[in-house]
């Protein structure tokens, strides 16, 4: 394909990026978009609109994983796909998800424009719920996707409200059985998914692409407290059971175990703590914690884990407050296919791009799409390794720089078959 000389349209793409970004439902620079929220039907109305204006054939599935096919010329063999996420966790930023997703678009239409003919058809795919806030899980779609949740799992999801998933996206239009979201293994020829580092690396050592060879293990505890409340007046300290300073030492044992158990990879935060009943002259008679703990590997994950759990207990046991822990999950880690990694490095190559092989800190549809076909990971710079912000940035020169290795990966995929690793 030495003619195939793609050129990115910056302004395409980031007139997409800010027509994504317009949907929001909280002020800008901050971004927030929440599973079926007003903001995120928004989004995915535009995006479907961007979608079909490029010729793709756009459909969706019951609970709205979007997917717009450019048909290729033997539209019988599995597909090549690529995409990421559109919904994005309260006052983040712009980049998140949305690169991978606009750049899957923009790497088709790049295609079109130099008049390449897809043999094995190539399709964006757009997660629905790729982030927690709503059910408390990440990567709800892709899950589904790819049967890691099954259509009793998703029926069973209620978000902080108690709202069934069922009735939201019944609410949301989205019909479709349960029972048909599942992809069959052997449905995707391979998927690649642009997406920020989220991290500093690429930016510190100057290099405009990062190829990543596996997505670390997350995992995730809901911890409920429960003490004794009271007047704050005229309980005596002695003998009190505040459910809001065990759950404060809790948050400090996270800490503690993901700096000395694990590895040095090991993470943990404690990013959500709810107490009941929430007012300044009544002793917190309940509080409850969501924990995030990672690892590139699941074992020093695992141990974090179990360490976290005994150190409830014994706080509790001191404290006498009683508890309970559920496990929301605890996913292993994936590994990048070595073919298609290959095809990436080629395109990098090719166009003359420095790039570095990497890990992932962050997870992505990618970890779940990994467990029904050949995946791997593009990563572009963003400043400062900021993300999951409202000053999350990466530069159009970046992103276009990510689109082109895209785009030439997908027309290579999509001609060829992944090489046997
Ligand atoms: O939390 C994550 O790793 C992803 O950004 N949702
Ligand atoms: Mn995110
Ligand atoms: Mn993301």
């Amino acid at each position: 394909m030495a003619f195939m000389e793609l050129s990115i349209d910056t302004v395409a793409v980031t007139a997409d990026l800010d027509g994504i970004a317009a949907c929001t439902s909280s002020p800008i620079p901050g971004v927030t978009r929440i599973l079926y929220s007003a903001a995120d039907m928004e989004a995915r109305a535009y995006m479907r609109a961007r979608c079909a204006a490029a010729g793709l054939a756009v459909r969706e599935d019951g609970i709205g994983n979007l997917f717009a096919r450019w048909l290729g010329s033997a539209p019988d063999l599995p597909a090549v796909a690529s995409g990421s996420h559109i919904d994005a966790i309260p006052n983040a930023g712009r980049y998140d998800g949305t690169v991978g997703v606009v750049g899957a678009l923009e790497a088709i239409r790049a295609l079109q424009r130099v008049g390449f003919t897809p043999r094995r058809s190539i399709e964006v795919v757009i997660f629905t719920a790729e982030e927690p806030t709503r059910f408390g899980i990440g990567c709800l779609g892709s899950r589904a996707l790819c049967g890691a949740f099954t259509p009793e799992q998703l029926r069973a999801q209620r978000d902080g409200a108690g709202r069934a998933l069922e009735d939201l996206r019944a609410e949301a239009g989205f019909a479709a059985p349960l029972e048909d979201v599942l992809l069959p293994t052997g449905f995707y020829h391979a998927f690649v998914e642009l997406h920020i580092e989220q991290g500093p690396l690429l930016e510190t050592e100057g290099v405009p692409i990062g190829v990543v060879r596996a997505i670390a293990a997350p995992a995730s505890l809901r911890v409920s407290l429960r003490g004794i409340g009271g007047h704050a007046g005229t309980v005596l300290m002695p003998g009190r059971r505040d459910a809001l300073l065990a759950a404060a030492e809790v948050a400090l044992a996270v800490e503690r175990v993901a700096l000395g158990v694990g590895s040095p990879d090991t993470v943990a935060t404690t990013g959500v703590l709810h107490i009941e009943p929430g007012t300044l002259n009544s002793i917190p008679s309940a509080a409850t914690l969501e924990i995030d703990v990672r690892d590139i590997a699941d074992e020093p994950r695992d141990a974090a884990l179990r360490a976290i759990c005994t150190a409830v207990a014994e706080i509790c046991d001191r404290r006498l407050i009683t508890y309970t822990i559920h496990q929301l999950n605890a996913d292993p880690p994936a590994t990048s296919d070595l073919g298609v990694v290959e095809v990436i490095v080629h395109a990098c190559e090719h166009l003359g791009m420095h790039y570095q092989m990497m890990v992932s800190r962050a997870y992505h549809g990618s970890l779940f799409m990994a467990r029904i076909c050949p995946t791997a990971m593009i990563f572009i710079p963003c400043r400062g390794g900021v993300s999951h912000r409202p000053d999350e940035y990466a530069a159009p020169d970046d992103i276009a720089g990510g689109i082109a290795v895209l785009a030439r990966s997908l027309a290579m995929l999509s001609l060829e078959s992944v090489p046997q690793a």
